[in-house]
């Protein structure tokens, strides 16, 4: 296999990245279900775990403690974000640069694209720069493909995936992380949309494990590279154990029933 640009926070071409952006995006409610997680030091250390390829952070949180990490985890430094009290239009400020996020150990950078935002336009701008400045830095680029807004009817919909994940690839991404689209075929569909750029499922709201490994496992079966997840990992009241299921299923091809036998 040829080396590409998303080897750092890859294995044999796939990746499980362990996404702790939440208290940004969704605040403290995500840690509610198992309370220690408020404390980064708790993620870093699941991120340990032979399974996760990459922690996805934002800049404050990798300046305070990914010193402590870095010879035992890679680095996705989330470059953009918008807290859950922002109530206008999709919208996400960028609030790192591409020189700094390189300066904090950063092995890839990771930037949120609202297609069919009415600011889908400075985005795309934006993340040129993002794209461009990683790309003199070394770093590899996971765009987060979430179409949402006003040109948005259904951001579910297999063919608006699709084409969320088309517009990553189109982009310059190594990597687009985007919603399960509902269906094997589906995600089939938003694989081949993407070309060269891998497809890893997000991993969305915390459900039972049966139900979450199936879908992880069907999406695999349909061509993603793996997977990036947060709330489905630290909101369980043991994250190893979902940890160490997702390791045979995402790297050994196991079954669901094989990962919950384990
Ligand atoms: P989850 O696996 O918990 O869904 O995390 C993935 C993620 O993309 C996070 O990186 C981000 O904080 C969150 O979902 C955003 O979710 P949304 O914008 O859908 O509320």
């Amino acid at each position: 296999m040829l080396p590409t640009a998303a080897d750092p926070i890859s294995r044999d071409g796939k990746s499980l990245i362990l996404a702790y952006d939440h208290g940004l995006e969704h605040g403290p409610v995500d840690f509610d279900p198992n309370p220690a997680t408020a404390d980064p030091e708790r993620v870093f250390e699941l991120a340990t775990h032979d399974a996760v390829t990459a922690i996805a952070v934002q800049k404050g949180i990798a300046e305070a403690y990914y010193p402590d990490y870095e010879d035992a985890v890679s680095l996705l430094l989330k470059m953009n974000g918008t807290s859950n009290l922002w109530m206008g239009e999709p919208d996400t400020p960028v609030n790192c640069s591409p020189e700094y996020a390189a300066e904090l150990g950063a092995d890839a950078v990771g930037f949120t694209l609202y297609g069919g935002s009415n600011n889908e336009i400075e985005m795309a701008e934006e993340f040129r720069e993002i794209h461009e400045g990683a790309r003199e830095n070394d770093m590899g680029v996971v765009m987060w493909a979430y179409p949402r807004g006003q040109g948005v009817r259904n951001d579910t919909a297999d063919r608006t995936i699709a084409y969320s994940a088309r517009i990553a690839h189109e982009l310059g991404a190594d990597i687009a992380k985007v919603k399960y689209p509902g269906s094997p075929d589906a995600m089939a569909e938003t694989v081949r949309m993407s070309g060269r750029t891998d497809v890893v499922m997000s991993g969305g709201s915390k459900t039972n494990d049966e139900s979450f490994l199936r879908t992880v496992e069907s999406a695999m079966n349909a061509g993603a590279s793996g997977l990036a997840v947060g709330r489905n990992v630290f909101q369980r009241d043991n994250p190893t154990a979902i940890l160490d299921a997702l390791e045979l299923v995402v790297f050994e091809g196991a079954s669901t029933e094989e990962a919950i036998a384990e």
